[in-house]
């Protein structure tokens, strides 16, 4: 008999799969009722227990499926924070690349200016008055040097003699009237005194910013007779006010018959407020000038102006020993100076 060879578990199997996919079938009355009552009454038991199993089962699944949703949200949370942090290590790398290429066109320019400035300062800068000479300036007068930032200079006023051997001489000392006073401070000697058309000094830290390319200096004289003199020195450097202006030259030529300058060669600038010189005396203060006072003098270019000359009483006069000796005052001096490679 086939109907009742199928065993109690083919009956259950079909009854759970049957229960699984319709759920409500069971609780609708079976259409058909099978003659064995007590069989199908065993079997619902079975199977409410199977399907509270199932119950169970599709608990812990949905428990399951929530746990693994929330794990899965969270690792989704992880890899979008994960991914968020990224872009912003990206957008912050890209910012500091932009501002990077940003910086270096940026030092681009400025080199390209700074090429720019140096080619036109070469070339065209106003340095003294051999370069005024060389831009074809030949008539020796007073003159306007610009300012300079690129040389860190001042606007300046100069003397050029564009005439005297060959011309582009800066002047930096006259003494021709006897009008201005050289018994001067540390602080007027720095900065300079006097009329660029009379008698003046240009200034230490003038005279030094000059002297800074290899410079020659010329020395003219003349005495109350008329009869004219020069000593020239083909090295010369004025030191910075750190070096006490000191004085370095060399190299003497000329028609005086002495160096009186040679005495005073590597020593440092002395005023009245000032004592820098090799003596235990303040020569300064005795030759009543601003130089380069050794122990004191073989020269005193900017010592006092006594008309006439003789000063024999106090040794503190303009004075050229190897010339007039030490007590005799030239009528007029000038010190000027200019590049030393410089061709007229
Ligand atoms: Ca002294």
């Amino acid at each position: 008999m086939p109907s009742t060879a199928l065993s109690a578990t083919t009956c259950l199997c079909l009854f759970i799969v049957v229960f699984v996919s319709h759920p409500a079938w069971p609780q609708k009355p079976p259409k058909r009722q099978g003659p064995a009552q007590l069989k199908g009454a065993k079997c619902c038991e079975a199977v409410r227990e199977l399907q509270a199993q199932v119950a169970n089962l599709s608990a812990a699944l949905s428990e399951l499926g929530r746990k693994q949703e929330k794990d899965w949200v969270s690792v989704v949370m992880q890899v979008m924070e994960l991914e968020s942090g990224a872009k912003r290590v990206e957008s912050r790398l890209t910012d500091a690349e932009s501002k990077y290429s940003e910086l270096n066109s940026q030092i681009d320019i400025m080199q390209l200016q700074a090429a720019q400035t140096v080619t036109q300062t070469s070339a065209d800068a106003t340095y003294d008055c051999s370069s005024l000479y060389q831009k074809n300036y030949r008539i020796s007068g007073v003159y306007k040097l610009p300012s300079d930032d690129f040389l860190g200079s001042p606007e300046l006023e100069v003397f050029c003699d564009m005439e005297t051997s060959g011309g582009g001489w800066t002047v930096i000392q006259r003494r021709k009237s006897g009008l201005v006073s050289f018994y001067r401070d540390w602080r007027q000697y720095k900065q300079g005194f006097g009329s660029t058309r009379g008698d003046f000094w240009l200034g230490n830290d003038n005279i030094h910013r000059l002297s800074r390319r290899p410079t020659r200096l010329r020395v003219e004289m003349e005495d109350w007779q008329g009869d004219r003199r020069y000593a020239e020195y083909s090295h010369f450097v004025l030191g910075n006010e750190i070096n006490s202006y000191r004085l370095s030259l060399g190299n003497y030529s000329g028609d005086v018959g002495n160096d009186a300058l040679g005495y005073h060669n590597n020593t440092a600038f002395s005023t009245k407020d000032k004592d820098n010189d090799n003596c235990l005396d303040k020569c300064a203060q005795l030759r009543k000038g601003g130089y380069w006072y050794n122990c004191c003098t073989d020269s005193n270019l900017n010592g006092v102006y006594y008309r006439l000359g003789e000063h024999s009483k106090h040794l503190d006069g303009i004075t050229w020993y190897g010339w007039h000796g030490s007590s005799y005052s030239l009528k007029r001096v000038e010190m000027k100076i200019r590049p030393e490679d410089f061709q007229p």
